[in-house]
């Protein structure tokens, strides 16, 4: 029986959540990643290696890097692309010399994943990540007022942000600004309006097919590399999974995961198999997706979300919303037997709640929601497992 190797992520030496905390949910490895260094430069050994020690002596293990982020440059085949490029690979060998072997990233332009409000109150008093259509047109044409934006939605979707905008106290529209612009937890970019303005205007000129070609030449030049040191490469999809603010997103659906993996097939361009973003659209197949592209995924996060029909979502129980976490999980426990290795997963986000109510807790990031949703998964896995055995 092979099961699933647990981890959570850990941000670093500032993340209200420590290293004992993690072991002490049950986890083996944590998922982390040098925040403090730009994007495009060099992860030194001597950098990786103190992080390594860190968790080491924490008596866990660096499981998964996520992430190595992609520098703009190279989304937009722009400015010093190359050299960002010969950067990577100089981190990609790096991070093999220090004994790592799984490197997550994304290709989503400019911005990371992207949520409305990260403490939408759910029946029971626990707060949820949401993603609401309407606050964030709201947030795209009257806080942002990005030109031309209202030509992408209907004039009844504008009526409703509008009328969604008037109703918003000013902090519901200081937390919308924050998280559009500053961050969630793991993005590493921040703007003011100018600054996203400005870098949304050097995507002009870039669509699907174009991003989706920068990606494929980025992969041609770093999979071998990676191949060659034996680490595995782990593509996040993009969070949600369709456009904002007129950007392309490329890897949304199972199409893009195929496209994206024949482009440069090799046993080390893989995925990381994100059931929170992939579940969001409701023609991915998840549980369908883990028997066609299992031998490309690398690294697993768990999580669940709930749809309506006008676009909005939340982060669900990562056992209830609409994916089917049981079949999804029977289906990685036969490829992990099928293939003879256990694969990293990490609880992704959890819900708000108990004592980190009132705590400082970064947003989806929370001890005991993501304790919550480990135990659910853990249980779960278990089960499925001994029950096929
Ligand atoms: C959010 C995360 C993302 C993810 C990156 C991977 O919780 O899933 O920030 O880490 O997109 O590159």
């Amino acid at each position: 029986m092979i099961l699933m190797e647990q981890t959570m992520r850990w941000f670093g030496p500032n993340d209200p959540v420590s290293l004992a905390d993690i072991r002490q949910a049950g986890c083996t490895g944590v998922v982390s990643a040098l925040h403090h260094i730009p994007v495009g430069e060099i992860w030194t050994v001597d950098e990786i290696n103190k992080r390594k020690n860190l968790i080491e002596d924490a008596g866990l293990t660096w499981t998964v890097i996520e992430s190595l982020p992609v520098h703009e440059d190279i989304k937009k085949q722009s400015g010093d692309y190359k050299l960002w490029i010969e950067n990577y690979k100089i981190s990609l060998k790096n991070v093999a010399a220090c004994g790592l072997k799984v490197v997550t990233y994304n290709f989503m332009p400019i911005l990371d994943w992207m949520r409305t409000d990260p403490r939408f109150t759910m029946p029971n008093g626990s707060k949820a990540l949401r993603f609401e259509k309407s606050a964030f047109i709201a947030f795209d044409l009257f806080i942002l007022k990005r030109p031309n934006a209202e030509k992408e939605y209907t004039p009844e979707e504008i009526n409703k942000a509008k009328t969604r905008f008037e109703k918003m106290t000013p902090a519901e529209k200081e937390t919308l600004y924050n998280n559009a612009l500053l961050g969630l937890p793991g993005s590493e970019e921040r703007f003011t309006e100018e600054q996203i303005l400005t870098a949304l205007k050097t995507y002009a000129h870039i669509n699907a097919k174009k991003l989706k070609e920068h990606l494929f030449y980025f992969l041609q030049q770093i999979v071998p590399t990676a191949e060659s040191l034996g680490l595995k490469l782990a593509i996040h999809p993009d969070d949600p999974p369709f456009p904002i603010l007129g950007l392309p997103r490329i890897v949304s659906t199972e199409q893009d995961a195929q496209e994206l993996i024949n482009a440069a097939p090799s046993p080390a361009n893989g995925l990381c198999f994100c059931t929170g973003s992939y579940g969001v659209r409701p023609s991915n197949d998840l549980p369908g997706m883990v028997r066609r592209l299992g031998d490309h995924i690398h690294f697993l996060h768990l999580r669940n979300t709930k749809r309506d029909n006008e676009g909005n979502f939340y982060e669900a129980d990562h056992l209830g919303g609409d994916t089917d976490m049981p079949e999804v999980v029977r289906e990685i426990v036969l490829l992990m037997e099928r293939i003879g290795t256990s694969i990293p997963m990490r609880p992704d986000h959890g819900h708000q709640m108990l004592d980190d109510l009132t705590k400082k807790t970064l947003p989806g990031y929370t001890a005991i929601g993501r304790l919550k949703g480990l135990a659910e998964l853990r249980g779960l896995e278990l089960g499925i497992a001994r029950y096929l055995d």
